[in-house]
């Protein structure tokens, strides 16, 4: 068995193992809530030429810490997850990973220049997959140039530092079916013209545009996949999905502690989204990181379901009989046998654009990487649902 096989299966040589190839300095113990992060300029010998370098960014998410829980299961890499200074610490995804030995935090801000290169010239990484952004497209009209800096400047200078000093670095940046935005064929594949509908979705669109200049004049390995909507019980408040999943759970647990009832206020129901979840896109990139040839792909369910369909499943996982009356901004849900509202639409969470469909074929994604789906929608509402359900508990 090679010492890389070890790795994986012997606690003791894991140590024995990290402890050469990282001598110093080591993570904090299991006394901290947090793991400390370090300035990359203290992590330039953390490694040992043999085991691969991936630096995953916006690590704390959903999908930078699913990205590094699949990294660490599926393959001997040593994961380095970048977070950024905050006032309160949000390491709630990655809790899990304190001990690990394999991971490590480094500091990195999107709007740091001068940490993006750090990274990149320290560690010198094989590989270098980019989650981090402002994701949340609603707020992308309330922050449009932090947006903009986050999702496209941020998203240049990795590509300049990789073409200037680790050339043969493999590049991924987080595309969106956001990128699409005003879609104009049903599902949409590879082929579908870029039609941005929000200040996220056209930084999303820039970035892929520089990641094709620096591909095609650098002959770097720089991809850039397109990524419908992901969720699952890691995915932020905000966002519609565990909006409802968390909101429906408050509202069980008021139900049964015979406590008034918190509303659930939401914006456009009748808005389709193709939801897949989270954990099933992690092979996906890492195999359309591993081709022969760069080439970006779709990764999709290819299934369509409305707000208003991920609500009514969720409800009825929760085994609340609801009564559904009104239309457009005066939609209601109430509460079978009582008549208590439950779920109303405010519009204030209605967008200045939306983007009304989606749906994605990732025929392309199957058959050239041989890329499988395990979970599907049902299955993704009861995980967050009974997620939060506990969580509330
Ligand atoms: P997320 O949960 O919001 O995570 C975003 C990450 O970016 C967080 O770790 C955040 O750090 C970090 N970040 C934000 N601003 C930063 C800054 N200035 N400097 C350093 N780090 C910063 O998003 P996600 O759902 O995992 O999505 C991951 C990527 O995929 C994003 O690029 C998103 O746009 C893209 N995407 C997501 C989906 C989806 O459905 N989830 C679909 C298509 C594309 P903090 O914890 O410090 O805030
Ligand atoms: O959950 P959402 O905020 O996700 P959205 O806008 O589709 O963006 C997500 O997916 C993109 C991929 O397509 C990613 F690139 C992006 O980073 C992010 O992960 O909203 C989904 C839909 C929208 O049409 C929105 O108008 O739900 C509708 N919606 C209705 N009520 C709501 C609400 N969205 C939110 N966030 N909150 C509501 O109350």
């Amino acid at each position: 068995m090679s010492i890389l096989k070890d790795i994986k299966f012997n606690i003791y040589n894991k140590k024995k193992i990290m402890e050469q190839a990282t001598p110093t300095p080591k993570l904090h113990n299991s006394q901290l809530a947090e793991i400390e992060s370090l300035s990359v300029r203290d992590t330039s010998k953390l490694h040992s030429s043999s085991i691969k370098k991936v630096i995953v960014t916006g690590v704390t998410g959903q999908d930078g810490s699913h990205m590094a829980d699949y990294l660490l299961k599926n393959t001997n890499c040593m994961v380095y997850g970048t977070v950024r200074r905050l006032s309160v610490t949000n390491h709630v995804n990655i809790e899990h990973l304190k001990n690990e030995p394999r991971f490590q935090l480094i500091n990195l801000d999107l709007t740091d220049d001068y940490s993006i290169r750090e990274a990149i010239v320290e560690l010198k990484p094989d590989y270098f997959l980019n989650f981090a952004a402002q994701s949340f497209v609603d707020g992308s009209w309330d922050y449009p140039i932090q947006t903009w800096d986050t999702d496209a400047t941020a998203v240049l200078h990795m590509l300049e530092s990789i073409r200037k000093f680790v050339p043969n670095c493999r590049f991924y940046n987080a595309g969106s079916s956001e990128e699409f935005g005003d879609v104009i064929t049903d599902p949409q594949t590879e082929e579908h013209p870029l039609r941005p509908q929000s200040p996220y979705g056209a930084a999303k669109a820039a970035a892929r545009q520089l990641v094709r200049v620096y591909r095609e004049s650098y002959d770097l390995y720089a991809v850039q996949g397109w990524l419908f909507n992901h969720e699952g019980s890691r995915r932020g408040k905000e966002f519609v999905t565990r909006k409802i999943s968390h909101g429906v759970a408050m509202i069980k647990h008021a139900i049964e502690k015979n406590e008034e009832i918190p509303v659930l206020r939401l914006g456009n129901m009748d808005a389709q989204r193709d939801w897949t979840d989270a954990e099933d896109f992690m092979s996906g990139v890492w195999l359309m990181m591993n081709q022969d040839a760069p080439k970006n792909y779709v990764f999709a369910s290819g299934k369509m379901h409305t707000v208003r369909n991920f609500l009514e499943e969720t409800l009825k996982v929760a085994k609340i009989d609801y009564i559904k009356v009104g239309k457009d901004e005066y939609e209601k849900f109430m509460i079978k046998d009582t008549n208590e509202l439950i779920v109303e639409v405010d519009p204030k969470f209605y967008r200045p654009a939306e983007v009304h469909k989606l749906r994605g074929d990732c025929s392309l994604a199957e058959k050239e990487l041989g890329w499988k789906r395990i979970y599907n929608f049902k299955s993704l509402v009861k995980k967050m649902y009974s997620n939060d359900y506990n969580l509330l508990k």
